[in-house]
């Protein structure tokens, strides 16, 4: 995050005074973590009538001319500066946009007023065209002010490091929980019990659930983006099933336990914040393997050699069948896990991605997300579970063949991962 410096045109230098010497923004040019110069377009007009405008060509209102705008932005040294011209016509000013300015070293800020400025000088001089929102608004002086307010607050010790917390990855995409300060009644509303309780614990979750609510209700719209899993208060369990199976002539079968999906499904559950990866196999054979496999990796570890791997195969729990797996679960979670098969075949009844997502939050139940091995999951399965989901579609041609251990990493992504 290297911005330091903002230049800003304008022909309403007044604007900006009150902005640059309150709160924030004028703690941190105080400080010198940011330097924020303001350049007035009248010092560059025409004539003595400090002329920076005319008619607009074809009818219409005042346009801001091309040369006094030229000669601002050459009056400003610098050599790798980026202009952004904040216009209705723009893209919409996202946290993205911002973080992508907060890159820059110096970005000049061009003021239009009335109706715009002249082309031309867009399409010399201009990098990114911003608005701000579908609203009118009379010119591009507070447009300038919000992209320098967002984008200073990114800036290492601009903001406390409290707030700099709240702006951890760990909340991206999803709304904010209410807030509330003393008196603890007033007008007769009371602050919400969970908040003045004193347990902290307790709190975190009612704060985290009523994010959840107000986001699917509010802004639905950012689901997809959105990291969920701090949201989700109970557990998430993978299911990976060696039987039953099908092979590839459609019959029940017992497919044989891999090291790889032992080792790379069990860093994908780590990496997604998955509680436990079930492992499913008939075989005491192969679930003696799977112990060897563990305890190799455990002892590794106590001897100091990739702890990281012998954390993730923690996360791995055998069973000689589903219904053990989900008995566990159930005891575990004292409640019975919302149960979701998956498959690379198209099936009916089966559920969009986004739609189990919305539902995972809603709810926010246990969740076992199961996972066949070989040519999938038995039939009988998916009579016994709560959801099917639609399976992972590559967009291009009829071949559909991922491996298992990639499409859990795809399927955690789609559910967990925050964009
Ligand atoms: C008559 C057509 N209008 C375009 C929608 C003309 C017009 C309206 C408002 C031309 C300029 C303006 C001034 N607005 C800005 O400079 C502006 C703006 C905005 O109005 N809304 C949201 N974001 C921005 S960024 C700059």
């Amino acid at each position: 995050m290297g911005v330091v410096r903002f230049s800003v045109v304008t022909a309403f230098p007044e604007y900006f005074h009150a902005f640059l010497n309150t709160s924030i923004v004028g703690k941190a040019i105080k400080e010198g973590k940011i330097e924020v110069e303001i350049v007035n377009l009248r010092d560059f007009a025409q004539n003595s009538y400090g002329q920076i405008d005319d008619y607009s060509y074809g009818g219409g209102g005042m346009v801001i001319m091309p040369e006094p705008l030229y000669k601002a932005l050459e009056s400003i040294k610098s050599d790798k500066a980026y202009v952004v011209y904040p216009s209705p016509q723009g893209v919409i000013l996202t946290q993205d946009v911002v973080e992508a300015l907060a890159a820059k070293d110096h970005v000049i800020l061009i003021c239009g007023h009335y109706e715009g400025i002249d082309e031309r000088f867009v399409e010399k001089c201009v990098d990114l065209e911003i608005s701000i929102g579908d609203y009118v608004l009379t010119g591009g002086e507070l447009p300038a002010m919000v992209i320098i307010d967002a984008v200073s607050r990114l800036i290492p010790g601009v903001v406390g490091k409290k707030e700099a917390v709240l702006e951890d990855s760990f909340y991206k995409g999803m709304l904010d929980y209410p807030h509330y300060t003393r008196p603890a009644e007033w007008n007769g509303i009371q602050v919400p019990e969970e908040l003045t309780s004193g347990d902290h614990e307790r709190t975190a979750r009612w704060r985290m659930r009523q994010a959840a609510l107000r986001t699917l209700s509010r802004r639905p719209d950012l689901l997809p983006r959105a990291g969920i899993r701090p949201y989700l208060s109970r557990g998430i369990y993978v299911m990976l099933v060696h039987h039953p199976v099908l092979n590839k002539n459609d019959e029940v079968v017992t497919s044989a336990v891999t090291g790889l999906d032992l080792h790379d499904i069990s860093r994908s559950c780590m990496t997604y914040g998955v509680d436990k990866f079930l492992v499913i196999t008939p075989l005491k054979s192969q679930r003696d393997m799977i112990h060897k496999i563990t305890a190799h990796w455990e002892r590794a570890s106590k001897e100091g050699l990739n702890p990281m791997r012998s954390e993730a195969l923690n996360l791995v729990k055998t069973f000689n069948s589903i219904e053990f797996a989900i008995m566990w679960i159930k005891r575990r979670e004292k409640e019975k896990p919302f149960i979701v098969a998956t498959t690379a075949k198209k099936r009916k009844g089966a559920i969009p991605w986004l739609e189990l997502k919305r539902t995972i939050l809603e709810q926010d139940a246990p969740l076992c997300l199961v996972f066949g091995t070989s040519w999938g999951l038995a039939d009988e399965i998916f009579n016994q579970v709560d959801a099917v989901l639609d399976p992972i579609l590559g967009g291009y041609g009829e071949y559909n063949h991922l491996s298992v251990r990639s499409a859990v990493a795809v399927a955690l992504d789609r559910f967990f991962g925050s964009r």
